[in-house]
């Protein structure tokens, strides 16, 4: 059986794998961190170089020396090929494959960049008349916009079955949005399906362990969860 420790930075993207573990029925167990007071405290910075959340600690083979692993998406795929049985990812000879290893990448590769550039054209203090300021705004919209009409299409990002691809891609449309607020009411796909797949057992159990403080309602609804505030 494996033995597996995810580190979690509580209010952050580690919650993908407890939810990917919770899915696949892989135990675990999870190690929480607090912000410090936005960033990782002292003994997570320690335990990676990267010093970011999540990591998977992997003791299966080397309980005296296990294996790190970081990066959402590596993880991800990881567990699926080396524990899940492929399971919750689509073959090469899968008519949607293209579609899962598009959409599994996306978010990690695209929408958060994106959205992480208007963060940042706003915190650097660029006006919002400002055409920089209005090209991270619009590219915003393009990718938030493209991920939107895939769902009203689909009941899935892949298509028709749940895949590690909705997993990656969650956070970003919900906890994500507690440090980057965004309005969803204009993205009906993306509301339908966060109720679909948060409304999934394994979503629930997750968040139950990561972040029990959190309000799984506020985190879905269009207009967003509260801004985050480091305790003091
Ligand atoms: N690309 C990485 C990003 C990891 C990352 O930046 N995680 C955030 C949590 S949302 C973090 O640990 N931030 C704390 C810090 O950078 O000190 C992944 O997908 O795992």
């Amino acid at each position: 059986m494996a033995k597996l420790t995810v580190h979690h930075l509580q209010v952050g993207q580690g919650e993908r794998i407890p939810f990917l573990l919770e899915e696949l029925g892989i135990p675990y167990e999870v190690k929480l961190y607090q912000r410090s007071p936005f960033l990782a405290p002292p003994e997570l910075k320690e335990k990676h170089p990267m010093g970011a959340s999540p990591l998977l600690e992997d003791a299966t083979s080397d309980p005296e020396n296990p294996l790190l692993l970081a990066e959402s998406g590596a993880i991800v795929e990881y567990v699926i090929n080396k524990y899940g049985n492929g399971r919750l990812s689509l073959p090469p000879t899968h008519s949607s494959y293209a579609d899962y290893v598009y959409w599994l990448h996306f978010s990690n590769g695209n929408l958060q960049p994106t959205i992480f550039r208007k963060f940042y054209a706003r915190m650097f203090g660029l006006d919002e008349q400002d055409q920089r300021y209005q090209d991270t705004d619009e590219r915003v919209k393009r990718a938030v916009g493209h991920l939107n009409n895939c769902l009203q299409s689909n009941d899935y990002l892949a298509g028709d079955e749940f895949t590690a691809a909705d997993v990656m891609t969650t956070w970003c449309f919900t906890t994500m949005r507690r440090f980057m607020p965004m309005d969803l009411t204009e993205y009906p796909g993306i509301t339908a399906w966060l109720k679909r797949v948060t409304a999934r057992p394994a979503y629930q159990r997750a968040m139950k362990k990561c972040d029990p403080d959190e309000d799984l309602e506020a985190l879905i609804s269009a207009a967003g969860p509260p801004r985050f505030v480091p305790k003091s």
